[in-house]
């Protein structure tokens, strides 16, 4: 099997139904502020640690900025402990949650507003969380590329400098067929979902396929 583009690779993908419909967006999710913590407590583990610690946030009713940016640094740290860098993620959190109240004042606003220049300066976030946060919690038009991606691509013979330029091929072929992967939709789906749903289906396919 060989693919020219990243649209040849989606509709691989598309192929093998690998997404359930529960979340439209993939990414799971009670609402968009979740996606925040989630995106940094993924860093560096697996997304089931993840679910423990979103599942520990939830029991103490911990889901909003207000409450992040002024919790009990002890009651924050052994809740997130499952995600691991349980010490260097709950301040970074902590620190993020100020600095949107202080820029952008509600979590909805800075969703409307804010970019990836702004997300970049933060402590502790790097292209791909930034991009996860872009994509999934504000709904903005950036895909999110990771180490999964680069493998897979590797499989098909293609090799990428660095993150922008991964991501910038992946955008590209879905971008330039927009129209023909749209109609596959009945014309109901949006670039920003595209970009969702198709770095979903990259995740499910490689963690279906480890080896190849
Ligand atoms: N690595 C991952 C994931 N694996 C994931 N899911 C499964 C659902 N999410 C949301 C983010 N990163």
């Amino acid at each position: 099997m060989s693919i020219s583009n990243s649209y040849d690779l989606f509709l691989f993908l598309k192929e093998q139904n690998l997404i359930d419909d529960k979340y439209e967006y993939w990414w799971p999710n009670n609402d968009a502020f979740e996606i925040l913590l989630g995106a940094i407590l993924t860093q560096n583990t697996k997304w089931t640690n993840v679910e423990m610690s979103l599942e520990n946030l939830r029991v103490l009713n911990i889901n909003s900025l207000e409450k992040i940016a002024n919790i009990d640094l002890e009651t924050f740290i052994i809740a997130i402990t499952p995600s691991g860098f349980k010490n260097q993620k709950s301040r970074r959190l902590i620190a993020l949650a100020k600095n949107i109240i202080k820029d952008f004042e509600t979590f909805e606003n800075f969703c409307l507003k804010v970019d990836r220049t702004w997300l970049l300066e933060q402590k502790g976030i790097g292209p791909e969380t930034a991009d996860a946060i872009l994509c999934y919690a504000c709904r903005q038009d950036y895909m999110v590329v990771d180490s999964y991606t680069n493998k897979l691509l590797k499989r098909f013979g293609y090799e990428f400098e660095d993150y922008e330029q991964l991501q910038a091929w992946c955008e590209f072929g879905i971008n330039e067929n927009y129209d023909k992967i749209a109609k596959l939709y009945n014309y109901d789906i949006s670039l920003n979902k595209l970009y969702a749903r198709f770095h979903g289906k990259i995740i499910e396919y490689m963690k279906c396929n480890p080896k190849g």
